[in-house]
């Protein structure tokens, strides 16, 4: 299925009189909206291959129906919220799931849609059918030579595609640790996951990253081997300058300080990129910016200010990526509303008063500084980030298109109501 452009104008036409009248007004309330808004145009967020079906636990999983049956209709389904809100215009896959049979077909029908191939995500937490190895105790940290060789063979592969496709990162997460005390030798599995790393590290391209992500528990429940952004850094600082630690904001323990992680790692020029979702409680994988909108904002207003503190560029230089899971929602309309949610948090970020927060930083103003932070955060930015939908030639407000196109409808139609998706 693919949205034409007439759809979405009419639809903008509608509502562009209303749309202008709170453009005008925020444009007048904030300094360098216009600044703002190409910032806004220019920024883009992966969606990973895995997102796009229905998501479960270890209860149950209930299918809305149409899910993307294989790797093409995965970018179909991309290319459509691409088409929406002009912002989600990668894709990040997981090998094995996604590998292309026909890697030139593949790449000609991501650029149709006008997307690009985000980092690549290899899968050591299970084991395929007929794997000669066995993942059940760890994969990179594994005491047996042979398990680690494999897992080590399994990301070269994936590099190996992702150069075919034009990727440039790759994404380690492993889900290696021990469930119970004594299981492990700490240093041990510390050590044969560096070496393994290291293997992966030096076949890397030159212009290739590595991300190490961490998490602080499950599968594994007493302990994880990349268990907490100090051991990313660790295994990062060691392997070299191409890798990264990568930050998923569901993958702390309860409270945890994340914007300030995000700002130390930018100040050692350590963070590599950001696997957004959202929790109550542990990696529950929410959509981005349900549960805590605040603390995204004060995530990004931290990103903001430490990316231009070093001259980075916002859309280049780090990897920004959606890890969500979407078990009653449907899964294009929980995508639409996460992109909505980070959007909003970096435009807030935006347009803080960086010069006034300093200030009063500068002389102990604890109130001032919470009084500006604040400012941003009740600022309603979103004809902003509308305005820039409407600059990329997407839609004025996508989830409105996206039922009233009854796009869900047209997917079960063409796929079918009990289509799985593969992967995950
Ligand atoms: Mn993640």
């Amino acid at each position: 299925m693919k949205l034409e452009n007439y759809q979405l104008e009419s639809y903008n036409s509608e509502h562009l009189a209303k749309h202008q009248r709170q453009l005008d007004f925020i444009t007048s309330e904030i300094s360098d909206a216009q600044g703002i808004i190409q910032k806004l145009v220019d920024f883009q967020i992966a969606i990973p291959s895995w997102a796009l079906g229905t998501g479960g636990t270890r209860f149950g999983r209930f299918s809305s129906g149409g899910e993307p049956r294989n790797l093409e209709e995965k970018i179909e389904d991309i290319g459509l919220l691409h088409k929406l809100n002009g912002s989600s215009g990668a894709i990040s896959l997981h090998i094995p799931w996604d590998t292309a049979d026909n890697t030139n077909a593949i790449k000609a029908l991501a650029a149709q849609y006008g997307l690009r191939f985000d980092a690549m995500n290899s899968n050591t937490f299970q084991d395929q059918p007929g794997q000669a190895q066995s993942y059940k105790f760890g994969s990179l940290q594994h005491v047996d030579k042979a398990v680690r060789k494999h897992a080590i063979e399994h990301n070269i592969e994936v590099i190996r595609q992702g150069v075919e496709l034009g990727s440039k990162a790759l994404t380690v997460w492993l889900a290696d640790g021990s469930c119970f005390p004594g299981q492990l030798n700490f240093r041990k599995a510390f050590q044969n996951t560096l070496e393994s790393l290291r293997e992966i590290y030096a076949a890397l391209p030159n212009d290739w990253k590595i991300f190490v992500e961490y998490k602080a528990f499950e599968p594994n429940f007493y302990s994880t081997t990349v268990g907490d952004w100090g051991q990313s850094l660790l295994y990062a600082s060691k392997l070299g300058p191409k890798a990264y630690t990568l930050v998923d904001l569901g993958h702390h323990l309860p409270n945890a300080n994340i914007e300030q992680i995000v700002s130390l790692l930018l100040m050692e020029e350590k963070l590599g990129g950001f696997h957004f979702n959202d929790s109550k409680y542990g990696d529950d994988d929410l959509t981005a910016g349900s549960i805590k909108p605040y603390q995204l904002f004060l995530i990004f207003n931290e990103l903001v200010e430490g990316m231009d503190a070093r001259g980075m560029d916002h859309r280049e230089d780090l990897g920004w990526m959606i890890d969500a899971s979407h078990n009653v929602k449907d899964p294009l309309e929980d995508l639409l509303q996460s992109v909505e949610a980070i959007m909003i948090a970096y435009a807030q970020a935006l347009s803080v008063d960086r010069v006034a927060l300093q200030e009063a930083q500068a002389i102990n103003d604890v109130v001032r500084s919470q009084e500006i932070l604040q400012q941003a955060f009740r600022t309603d930015v979103r004809p902003l980030v509308a305005e820039a939908r409407l600059r990329s030639g997407a839609a004025l407000s996508p989830l409105q298109v996206f039922r009233k196109l009854n796009v869900r409808q047209e997917l079960i139609k063409n796929r079918g109501s009990k289509t799985v998706a593969t992967g995950l």
